[in-house]
């Protein structure tokens, strides 16, 4: 079965499906040996690994390249985080079969202006393209795809640039009218109330993608029990673990004045050497090398 199959079927299954964020290949990696569905490739651990805002400073080679890097060693389907399509339709005509290709299952647009700026930054710009237009680019992406197992998830920005649940409930349906296979509702509330009312009254057919990371109340058996959400999306939980974890050994170090007490409460020098998966290689020279 495809990875595009099994992201489809996961959805169709009724079960919600757990993504986690990766900025790699080895952070997607990890998610999927602790056992998540999917790997989210986010714009914003993307952007925080090489220390810029989330807010298109990086091209979108850039990101696609990682896109494909983490799809190249990973078996589970990888949702690619492409912004607002870096462009307009036109542009999200040749993005989305390139994501395709790189090995992506599926793609979110959100419907801010290009250039975006990151959602749950205080004060940030969330200016909205108008729905038609967006409504052009969600039906643009369906049109590009080559697998129909592929699949176009459309974002509404609408609660987090503050224009309400009226609003945020005419995006969704009329993204749907356009051919999306599903709609993340994004909130940067800290409770998760307004999420919950936008649940509540959702009428499409399709299901919802959650990103909680504003409101982490919310636990899977919380969001399962709600039927409507497809997907949770851990959006950021990699990298934030990993400057947690590097800022905790450097300090450290510079504390004990070397790394003798700090090796061992580190993965040993082999486990890393297995998550290059060396054994590959040791495979491939036994075969090969002459
Ligand atoms: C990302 O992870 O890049 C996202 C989710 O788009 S958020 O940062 O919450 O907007
Ligand atoms: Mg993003």
């Amino acid at each position: 079965m495809t990875k595009n199959r099994i992201l489809r079927d996961a959805l169709a299954g009724g079960k919600l499906l757990t993504a986690m964020a990766a900025h790699n290949p080895l952070a997607a990696k990890l998610a999927e040996e602790a056992g998540f569905g999917a790997v989210w490739g986010s714009g914003f651990e993307l952007s925080a690994s090489y220390a810029v805002p989330d807010a298109n400073i990086l091209s979108m080679g850039t990101h696609l390249e990682m896109m494909r890097a983490i799809a190249s060693v990973t078996a589970i389907p990888l949702i690619a985080d492409i912004d607002t399509g870096f462009g307009n339709a036109v542009n999200v005509s040749y993005v989305v079969p390139q994501y395709e290709a790189a090995g992506a299952s599926a793609v979110v647009i959100e419907d801010k202006t290009f250039p975006k700026d990151t959602s749950l930054r205080a004060g940030g710009r969330q200016e909205l393209v108008r729905i038609d237009e967006f409504q052009g680019k969600v039906a643009a992406a369906v049109s590009a795809r080559h697998d129909r197992d592929f699949m176009v998830i459309a974002r509404v920005e609408a609660l987090i640039a503050g224009l309400g649940q009226a609003e945020a409930q005419k995006r969704g349906l009329a993204y749907q009218e356009a051919g999306a296979d599903a709609v993340l509702i994004h909130s940067k509330q800290t409770t998760p109330d307004e999420i919950l009312s936008f649940i509540a009254a959702w009428q499409g057919s399709i299901p919802l993608v959650l990103v909680p990371t504003a409101y982490p109340q919310l636990t899977e058996a919380d969001i399962a029990a709600l039927g409507k959400v497809g997907i949770v999306i851990y959006g950021n939980h990699a990298i934030r673990a990993a400057v947690g974890a590097m800022r905790s050994v450097f300090a450290q170090i510079r504390r004990d004045g070397g790394i003798r007490e700090v090796d061992k409460t580190l993965p040993a020098v082999k486990e890393i050497i297995e998550l290059q998966d060396d054994a590959r290689m040791r495979r491939i020279e036994g075969k090969f090398l002459r």
